[in-house]
């Protein structure tokens, strides 16, 4: 069967988050997930307001995900991709291009974004809530 890759935060996991993972795993048989770590996180100079235990925990529960490892740095994916023998990398749009390097060790797929929802704009709505 084929394995399909993806990385993320998710965090306030939203149906942007959930419709990204129900794709990437419909276009194989095993989804594998890497859930950035906080202090990956920080290294990306991104604000995370739910820790890494409670966002890989939602993540485990979600139907479709088969597998979830701790994203603790950029340079992972080569070696995630021959350990798990991924067949697919799957990332939204807004990271277009970014991850063509990997195509030598498996497909690349962009995904299109989900429109009007993400963790910054929830986190907006919340402060005049
Ligand atoms: N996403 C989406 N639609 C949205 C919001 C997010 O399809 N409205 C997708 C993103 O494109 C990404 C995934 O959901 O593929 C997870 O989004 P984030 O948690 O924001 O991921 P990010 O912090 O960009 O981390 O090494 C890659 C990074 O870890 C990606």
């Amino acid at each position: 069967g084929k394995t399909v890759i993806t990385y993320g935060t998710f965090d306030m996991f939203h149906i942007g988050h959930l419709k990204l993972l129900q794709r990437a795993k419909a276009l194989g048989d095993r989804l594998v997930v890497g859930v950035s770590t906080d202090e990956f996180n920080a290294r990306k100079g991104k604000k995370v307001l739910i820790p890494y235990e409670q966002r890989r925990e939602i993540v485990e529960n979600i139907k479709g995900v088969d597998l979830v490892i701790p994203e603790e740095n950029w340079e992972q994916k080569a070696e995630d991709i021959r350990r798990y023998g991924v067949d697919i990398l799957v990332m939204g749009s807004d990271w277009e291009g970014k991850f063509d390097h990997l195509k030598e060790r498996c497909e690349v797929v962009y995904l299109p974004r989900t429109e009007n929802i993400s963790t910054t704009e929830l986190k907006k709505s919340l402060i005049n809530f």
